[in-house]
């Protein structure tokens, strides 16, 4: 009776630890890599699942050996040392299946990163520029740009002292007040730098996190496929506010985002106008 007692008491024990293992409200979906939106994160992700799966066999192999050897030969069973210092076949066996297998992973992935680097037929250039700490998005060609900065909410709950719970502010530390505005399903390529430091723009869910450097242009593309809105973070440490200058990427309708985007330069176009008019009757005198 006792016995049955311990038992359970220590089973008990074991289901309590592995459930304080597993993250707080998070399902296993939310342990992997997610596929993201876009072409080339469904590939990456494609390409990660495959090495996973590599990697648990290897390690499924390489564990059971090693336990298979442990239980087998020990020392309470009589085991006695081996004593030769060298295996040519062993050798040779243990330098072919690790060079296999990167080749192997090398042939697969050499075609995705061709393809992450080609920003050739892109239909839009967005220019964005990190700053300490905000992001500033330029539509190329459109003259039309804007900075993006923490949204209100976030910036009132971070301050020492503000007594607001982070937790009641909605997408806290990843919300701005203007998310950058992009069609959906057009490639869309960036040119990406910054006027201070070192940052970094990156949305998890187009898999590609690339560098903004001052003095320097980097380049990249993306091509959302689902309307939504995406965040992601600076993910280069960048200063004392570096985690307060998210990136949000609201994708729109193609149709919706040439609205948006006719109504954000209107102001501009009008005011030009304006100006044009008055200065018509001046410039026509000149002549
Ligand atoms: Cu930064």
């Amino acid at each position: 009776m006792h016995r049955v007692a311990t038992h359970a008491r220590r089973l008990l024990a074991g289901a309590l630890l592995a459930s304080l293992a597993l993250p707080a409200q998070a399902g296993w979906d939310q342990l992997n890599m997610t596929k993201g939106v876009t072409s080339i994160s469904r590939e990456v992700h494609d390409l990660h699942m495959l090495t996973l799966w590599i990697c648990t066999i290897v390690g499924i192999g390489v564990f059971a050996v090693m336990i298979y050897a442990i239980a087998t030969f020990r020392k309470s069973k009589g085991a006695v040392p081996a004593t030769f210092s060298h295996n040519t076949n062993a050798e040779i066996i243990w330098t072919v299946i690790p060079t296999l297998v990167l080749v192997f992973l090398g042939y697969q992935t050499a075609p995705a990163l061709v393809r992450i680097e080609d920003t050739r037929n892109a239909e839009m250039t967005v220019k964005i520029t990190g700053y300490q700490w905000k992001w500033e998005y330029e539509y190329v060609g459109e003259n039309y740009s804007f900075f993006s900065t923490l949204a209100e909410g976030s910036n009132a709950a971070r301050q020492l002292g503000s007594g607001i719970d982070p937790k009641s502010v909605e997408n806290y530390l990843l919300d701005v007040d203007n998310p950058l505005v992009v069609p959906v399903g057009v490639k869309i390529r960036y040119l990406l730098t910054a006027s201070d430091v070192l940052h970094a723009w990156w949305v998890p869910a187009f898999a590609v996190k690339r560098d903004a450097i001052p003095g320097y242009v980097n380049e990249g593309w993306f091509q959302v496929d689902e309307p939504g809105i995406y965040r992601g973070q600076c993910a280069e440490l960048c200063g004392k506010d570096h985690g307060f200058m998210p990136v949000v990427v609201q994708a729109l309708p193609k149709a919706d985002f040439d609205a948006w985007l006719a109504a954000k330069k209107a102001p501009v176009g009008a005011a030009s106008a304006a100006i044009a008019a008055e200065a018509a009757p001046t410039i026509a005198a000149l002549n």
